[in-house]
């Protein structure tokens, strides 16, 4: 039994560090060399910082869950071996306590440090002041719905056109959104782009990316779909599993003639373009 349960643990810990380390291709199948740490390719100018982020996490974790494992495997062996003598009555160590008080207590601080210019950079709303809204974004269950304010640029006139499920965007450029929901919390999160962001009835939220063209085109090298999801993160409903969208990418040409398009739509009885 003794050796059963600490080979047990042990398993835990070796089976842990290889979804760490191995889990690209035994998990997952072979995958392309940008695909690491679980997650796709990223495509926005501030996706390596997050990456930089979840790593320098990541790898927090994994000393420390190496350390703690091995630390349980070698108590749990030492500890169930029949023993003879005496119990020790403790209070425990005053020493021992501090010390793991300190190094987490350190550890979340060089993690405040490290995001500090990151989320500034992101959510602080340097990028999304003075810059004019690119598209509105609604959040309802179970969908995504977007606002654009035609070609004067200007909402609430008689050229602004909505589309569903499909949020088309420019490339190589700072594009600020203003978030919305109609009904209850939902979460905007764009994987590809590393953006999440909650969208709060009642609230309106700017949000901001800029597609990094020569990523996009990378990450999507010989494939024809060069899309990518649009996923709620944030449990709504009964419909949550299904709330998707997805972004397409177009250059500034063809985004203008996508734009007209949209707005002759709109101003006709036609069924809707492609
Ligand atoms: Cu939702």
């Amino acid at each position: 039994m003794r050796y059963l349960f600490s080979l047990l643990l042990a398993a835990v810990l070796v089976f842990g560090v290889w979804t760490f380390v191995g889990y690209d291709n035994w998990l997952l199948g072979p995958s392309p060399e940008s695909y690491h740490w679980w997650w796709a390719p990223e495509i926005s100018t501030y996706g390596q910082r997050i990456d930089f982020l979840f790593r320098l996490i990541a790898m927090m974790e994994l000393v420390m869950f190496v350390l703690t494992m091995t630390l349980l495997v070698a108590f749990v062996f030492k500890y169930s071996a029949p023993r003879k003598d005496k119990a020790v009555f403790s209070h425990g160590s005053h020493k021992l306590e501090m010390t793991w008080t300190a190094i987490p207590a350190g550890l979340l601080v060089v993690i405040a440090f490290s995001q500090m210019g990151t989320w500034a950079d992101i959510k602080m709303g340097g990028h999304t002041k003075d810059k004019p809204v690119f598209a509105e974004i609604y959040a309802s269950q179970f969908d995504w719905r977007f606002r654009y304010p035609g070609p004067d640029k200007r909402f609430g006139t008689a050229d602004d056109f909505d589309t569903a499920y499909e949020l088309v965007v420019r490339a190589d450029e700072d594009l600020v959104f203003n978030l919305r929901s109609h009904d209850v919390l939902h979460s905007f999160f764009v994987p590809m782009l590393r953006l999440k962001q909650d969208a709060v009835p009642g609230m309106t939220i700017p949000i901001w990316f800029n597609v990094d063209s020569e990523e996009w085109q990378a990450a999507f090298e010989g494939q024809e779909d060069k899309t990518f999801d649009i996923i709620c993160a944030e449990l709504c409903g009964w419909g949550h599993y299904k709330m998707s969208g997805r972004i397409r990418v177009l250059d500034d040409e063809s985004f203008a003639k996508w734009e007209a398009e949209q707005v002759a739509r709109h101003f006709s009885n036609d069924e809707p373009a492609g």
